[in-house]
């Protein structure tokens, strides 16, 4: 016989089985299986918020945008949104880019003192003639948009800032020389290592990327970060850049990435990814070509950072390719909603 909380489990699972049927009978007659995929362990929570969306017939970019702020809004989460870690000079500075399946897209870039800027990317894409504003003129559109200014450093954040400022070393001239990095630019800074602070590491838990196919058959993708922890003032990174942190084209698929932004802008990555696709290579496919362009061009760089690319075609279809292990992202659809996957790598 069951006891109550083996029933209570139960019922309760049942219970969510038969939504989730129902959400998948619903995305099928539409014609499409929803599905919203995203980048690293925090992209659970953030599915969930977009798959509510997703479940319900709504739109791919209104799900992505929802996603995104979920991240954006945690205060344990420092490297996206409020709670970000600084810049070397303790400003947060925060990156976003949204882009649809017909090509609108909109992106902010070293964008202060607001929490949201998905949601201002969001604004740029609709209520401007324009793909990206920077710095002051993009704080000064969100707050004529209605944004509210807000202080995004936390005191955890500070204090870590803080613990950088003590033993951080910061010479750009060396910035992709391993032993002369600036903290968190790539592997071996002494910094960076003593907080966990490796792109991809336990406490630096990068870029949220999401990839969302909606009911209807359409796609869309959004990206938002602080960017690395103790980068330069004004460094922007591949998260707002379209192309390089993210790329949509609802004919062929989507693709996002996380980890040292430079090396993707460099091999503007997600458009790579969505063009192998286009050449008929799956998204798994597509995703380790783009990772292993990254290894060949610089393999000594490659063995000590991290960069990891998610992918998902018009079908649906999944795939993720990193360097380095620890690569994790999180898969939503009717059948499962918080499953959380390990991308193949390199190294
Ligand atoms: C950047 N790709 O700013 C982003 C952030 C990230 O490891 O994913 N950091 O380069």
């Amino acid at each position: 016989m069951l006891d109550r909380r083996r029933f209570l489990n139960t019922a309760v699972g049942a219970a969510s089985l038969a939504l989730a049927a129902r959400a998948q009978a619903k995305a099928e007659t539409r014609g499409t299986a929803a599905r919203v995929v995203s980048t690293w362990d925090f992209g659970v929570a953030a599915n969930q918020a977009a798959w509510s969306i997703l479940a319900a017939g709504g739109k791919a970019l209104d799900a992505v945008e929802a996603g995104a702020k979920v991240p954006e809004a945690d205060l344990k989460n420092h490297s996206v949104g409020r709670a970000g870690y600084p810049d070397r000079d303790g400003h947060v500075s925060l990156d976003a880019s949204i882009m649809d399946g017909d090509g609108s897209c909109g992106a902010v870039a070293a964008l202060e003192n607001i929490a949201h800027p998905i949601s201002v990317a969001r604004r740029v894409m609709e209520k401007t003639p324009h793909v990206l504003l920077v710095g002051a003129g993009a704080l000064q559109f969100a707050l004529e948009q209605g944004f509210t200014k807000e202080e995004l450093l936390t005191p955890e954040s500070e204090k870590a800032w803080h613990e950088f400022l003590k033993s951080g070393q910061y010479k750009p001239t060396g910035a992709y020389e391993p032993s002369t990095a600036p903290g968190g630019l790539s592997r071996p800074s002494m910094a960076s290592e003593a907080l966990g602070l490796l792109p991809g590491g336990e406490n630096n838990h990068d870029t949220i990327g999401m990839l969302a196919l909606d009911a209807h058959g359409g796609l869309a993708g959004a990206c938002t970060t602080s960017g690395l922890a103790w980068k330069l003032r004004g460094r922007v990174g591949d998260s707002p850049i379209v192309g390089a942190g993210l790329y949509v084209d609802g004919e062929v698929g989507a693709a996002t990435s996380t980890g040292v932004g430079e090396e993707v802008i460099r091999n503007a990555g997600s458009f790579l990814v969505v063009e192998l696709m286009r050449q008929g290579r799956t998204p798994q496919e597509a995703c380790r070509e783009a990772v292993m362009r990254i290894a060949r061009r610089k393999p000594k760089t490659a063995k000590e950072i991290q960069v990891g690319f998610l992918a998902l075609n018009r079908h649906g279809e999944v795939g993720a390719w990193a360097l380095q292990k620890d690569f994790s992202y999180a898969v939503c659809d009717a059948h499962k909603q918080d499953a959380l996957l390990s991308a193949t790598s390199l190294y």
